[in-house]
């Protein structure tokens, strides 16, 4: 996407995948590029030697990327709670924000949302479905909004009992049907957690209450999620599966520029069905929904608890259904905790983690 729009790169960053940020430093010459992990960051160095290119590391390099004077957009695209730091840094430095990281604004959407109104700090969905219902929303009064139609495609397991479930695997989780990503976010789409997460997401970034969210699974995701207003017209945004469009969304708005992703060609599709969420066989949904109404801790435990089951059974420590057992009784233990800092909210974080670790080892 920023080649094909020809943006300046002044900040880039991974985890720990050193080679590849080579490359891409070396592609777009940023001033500096972030590994999170400390031996990658060494690894980075070595590599990027002959370079102009300053390499960071932790938590401080990302907030030093989130922050420089000469950005005036930041995407951001970690994955989980990792997001929060700085995307609140990005926020202060009055940033415009591409928002792919959910799991911020689930732990923390009031604080996050208050703080970006407060520094004038812009946020833009990333995430497909919720760049899609911000399309729906434009050149409309927000005020008839009636409710928003968070399309799912119901994950590789759609129509799976949870007696099925009880045997599936990694390998089985990691093909997602239409979509490519990391794998946290596909065992999310495997559970309906991802869908979970995105119900929270979307009250925050659109000011909704959760009896405005309707989920409807779509398992086509050719329309990415639809807006209804109060005189019953519907407006949906449709595409082909491929984030690069939401991604330059973020960044071109207003405007719209020729994208890489494809077009979509209605001649080539067969139906487009709808159907009710299956909350019994995947009830992490059914969960997140319920968390979305309670306040306190609630989203950001079960966000950390669900982070570390996801991680456990991906190392195969775990089988699918315990996810959400384990997330279930994390979250009926600890969603009491307070939420009203940035600090209670990772400390909340903490103690969902450290007691779903206890919980499953
Ligand atoms: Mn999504």
């Amino acid at each position: 996407v920023i080649e094909n729009l020809g943006l300046n790169v002044c900040a880039i960053t991974a985890n720990s995948n050193a080679p590849l940020l080579e490359q891409q430093a070396r592609k777009f010459s940023p001033k500096i590029a972030v590994c999170y992990d400390d031996g990658a960051a060494a690894d980075l160095k070595v590599r990027l030697a002959d370079t102009s290119v300053k390499v960071l590391s932790g938590m401080e390099g990302l907030i030093e990327a989130a922050s420089m004077d000469e950005a005036d957009t930041v995407l951001t695209a970690v994955m989980g709670m990792i997001g929060l730091q700085p995307t609140m840094a990005a926020i202060k430095a009055k940033k415009r924000i591409a928002l792919a990281n959910k799991e911020t604004l689930v732990c923390a959407g009031s604080l996050v949302m208050k703080a970006a109104k407060d520094y004038g700090a812009e946020i833009l969905p990333v995430d497909s479905e919720h760049s899609a219902i911000f399309q729906c929303l434009q050149g409309n009064d927000s005020r008839s909004l009636k409710r928003i139609l968070l399309t799912a495609s119901g994950g590789p397991f759609r129509g799976m009992t949870r007696s099925q479930l009880e045997t599936v695997t990694k390998d089985d989780a990691l093909k997602h049907p239409n979509w490519t990503m990391g794998p946290k976010i596909t065992i999310d789409s495997a559970t309906l957690m991802n869908k979970g997460l995105e119900f929270i997401e979307a009250m925050h970034l659109f000011s909704v209450t959760p009896e405005q969210i309707k989920v409807i699974v779509h398992p086509q995701s050719v329309i990415h999620s639809m807006v209804e207003y109060t005189d019953n017209s519907v407006i949906a945004q449709l595409g082909c599966p491929d984030m690069r469009l939401p991604i330059q969304y973020a960044l071109t708005y207003p405007e719209r520029k020729p994208c890489v992703a494809k077009e979509l060609d209605f001649m080539e599709l067969n139906a487009l069905t709808f159907q009710e969420p299956d909350t019994e066989n995947f009830p992490c949904l059914r969960l997140a929904m319920d968390m979305a109404t309670r306040g306190k801790a609630s989203c950001a435990v079960m966000n950390g608890a669900n982070e570390v089951a996801v991680g456990l059974f991906l190392k195969d420590k775990i089988g699918f259904n315990r996810i959400y057992e384990a997330v279930e009784k994390v979250t009926a233990e600890l969603w009491q905790l307070p939420a009203d800092t940035i600090e209670n909210i990772l400390e909340a974080d903490r103690a969902a983690r450290e007691l779903t670790e206890s919980i499953c080892i």
